[in-house]
């Protein structure tokens, strides 16, 4: 059976105890993992602070930003191995993580070396009507040692999206990925040792979150600042634990995110692109739509033909080219899903397709797969439309004016992404404008450009990453001013 280590100070190192990695295609354990007790997080911590003072500490940024770079090529020549351990992790068909998953770890590494490398900081001339004149100068500074925590639906995007700005600025880290999907994150490390990364500063600890590997980093004294994603009701422990010791967090949570159908948006284009929006990766993407809201003259049809979307979906093998559906991350989440498609039911919903469990008549049948669904006629204030699902779901509902839309894409505590689809411009302006998110697409779905900033308002998050909004929130920036 293969072993999944914890990397600490350029060793793998075992653990006292262990926990399966299991493959949620067909329940099947992929390896055993090692996890850190609070000694292994703590010895984790001290190597990343004794990293900063090393030779990390005194690079340049042209030195950091090359070593960046040969990681980006250290993903890229590995890239089947990575493919197969996010596709055994997660179940996602191998087309998305080859399309998606592992190529934007690579760029993740590149973007970043970029932005350090030409971002420029802030300087003003200060007149003072006493005649005191003076030059103030910002620079940047690494933040030390940042806790990284992430989830288990994007596993290397998004913990790349983390430890490659927080590198670039001269941090060390300490990750902690989730414990269903342990894998890219080692193989990382592996690429980290080969590109001449410095020992201490990517650290990598296995585990769990309360009580657990999690809880142990982001309580810890020494750990400057925590980045999270994950969970919106995570978010809240994990800021309760940081408060104590006043550290700096980003936190990048769920959603409840609505897509908004006009009539006049073209049909075909609007039907494919919103099935994906709803559909992608199961549902399993904070950035997928829950709730889609269709203008009334085109409502019947719209319903249908998502319907014949929806049931066009292929679920099966991750490794089958014509899968367009993977299993859900564990039988854990299976049951929360479910649950949901019953509250549904309960509360009255028309259901439109879907709703159970497919049958293979193969070793898929041990795997956590459900079939996508598609709701209507609940009420805006039920459960299903309320509460993120993280599933392949949608509630789907009319709306007559422009106002209605916006007021009920709005009516959420969330505030994540939305989407907006039509074909008069004017209007997509107006209307991406009002909503009360972090971004809005219109006329596409999770187009990213990472320099742009990413984030969540609400119980999506707090603060924004990307571009230069990453730069700053892993820095600290000290002003200086000089008097003329
Ligand atoms: P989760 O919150 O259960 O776990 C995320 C990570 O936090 C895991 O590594 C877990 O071990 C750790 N953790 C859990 N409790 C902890 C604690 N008390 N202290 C420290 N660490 C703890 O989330 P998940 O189920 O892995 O991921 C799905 C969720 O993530 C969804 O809600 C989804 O919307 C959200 N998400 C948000 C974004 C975004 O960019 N906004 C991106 C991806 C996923
Ligand atoms: O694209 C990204 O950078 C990003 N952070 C995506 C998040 C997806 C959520 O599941």
């Amino acid at each position: 059976m293969k072993s999944l280590l914890n990397y600490i100070d350029g060793q793998f190192v075992t653990g006292k105890r262990e926990f399966a990695d299991v493959n949620p295609a067909d329940g099947s354990v992929i390896a055993q993992v090692a996890e850190a007790d609070q000694g292994l997080v703590d010895d984790a911590v001290r190597a990343a602070r004794k990293a900063l003072g090393r030779e990390w500490g005194g690079w340049t940024i042209p030195q950091r930003a090359a070593r960046l770079r040969q990681v980006a090529d250290g993903i890229e020549a590995r890239f089947d191995r990575f493919v197969a351990a996010e596709v055994a992790d997660t179940g996602k068909p191998a087309a998305v993580a080859s399309r998606l998953d592992v190529p934007r770890a690579a760029a993740n590494f590149r973007v970043f070396a970029d932005m350090i490398t030409t971002a420029g900081l802030e300087s003003f001339q200060t007149e003072s009507p006493n005649g005191k004149n003076a030059l103030n100068y910002a620079v940047r500074k690494p933040l030390g040692v940042v806790g990284i925590i992430t989830p288990w639906n994007l596993p290397l995007l998004l913990l790349t999206w983390k430890v490659a700005p927080a590198l670039a600025c001269g941090n060390t880290v300490v990750v902690k990925p989730s414990e269903e999907t342990p894998a890219t994150a080692t193989l990382l490390a592996e690429v980290m040792k080969e590109s001449g990364i410095p020992n201490g500063v990517y650290n990598l600890v296995h585990g769990f979150g309360a009580n657990s590997a999690g809880e142990f980093l982001t309580q810890h004294a020494d750990v400057n600042a925590v980045t999270f994603t994950g969970e919106s009701e995570t978010g809240t422990s994990i800021m309760k634990t940081v408060a104590a010791s006043v550290k700096q967090v980003s936190f990048e949570l769920g959603g409840k995110n609505a897509a908004i159908v006009f009539a006049d948006c073209d049909f075909e284009e609007t039907v494919s692109g919103v099935s994906e929006a709803v559909f992608f990766n199961s549902g399993q993407v904070c950035l997928c739509a829950e709730r889609v809201y269709v203008e009334r003259a085109i409502f019947d049809r719209f319903v249908d033909a998502l319907k014949r979307k929806a049931e066009g979906l292929r679920a099966g093998s991750p490794w089958e080219e014509a899968t367009d559906l993977g299993p859900l991350i564990s039988s854990q989440h299976r049951e929360k899903v479910l649950s949901y498609y019953r509250w549904a039911r309960e509360e009255g919903a028309t259901v439109i397709t879907g709703g159970g469990v497919p049958e293979f008549g193969d070793e898929l049948d041990r795997g956590f797969y459900v079939q996508p669904a598609i709701y209507t006629g609940l009420p805006e204030s039920a459960r299903c439309v309320k509460e993120e699902i993280f599933g392949p779901v949608c509630h789907v509902a009319p709306f007559d004016t422009e106002e209605e839309a916006v007021s009920m894409a709005n009516d959420t505590r969330y505030g994540l992404a939305a989407s907006i689809w039509t074909t008069n411009l004017k209007r997509g302006h107006r209307v991406a404008q009002q909503m009360k998110v972090g971004i809005t697409w219109v006329n596409c779905w999770f187009l990213r450009d990472l320099r742009t900033p990413f984030g969540g308002v609400g119980l999506s998050g707090i603060g924004r990453e990307g571009g230069l909004h990453s730069l700053n929130f892993y820095s600290e920036l000290n002003n200086i001013c000089i008097r003329l």
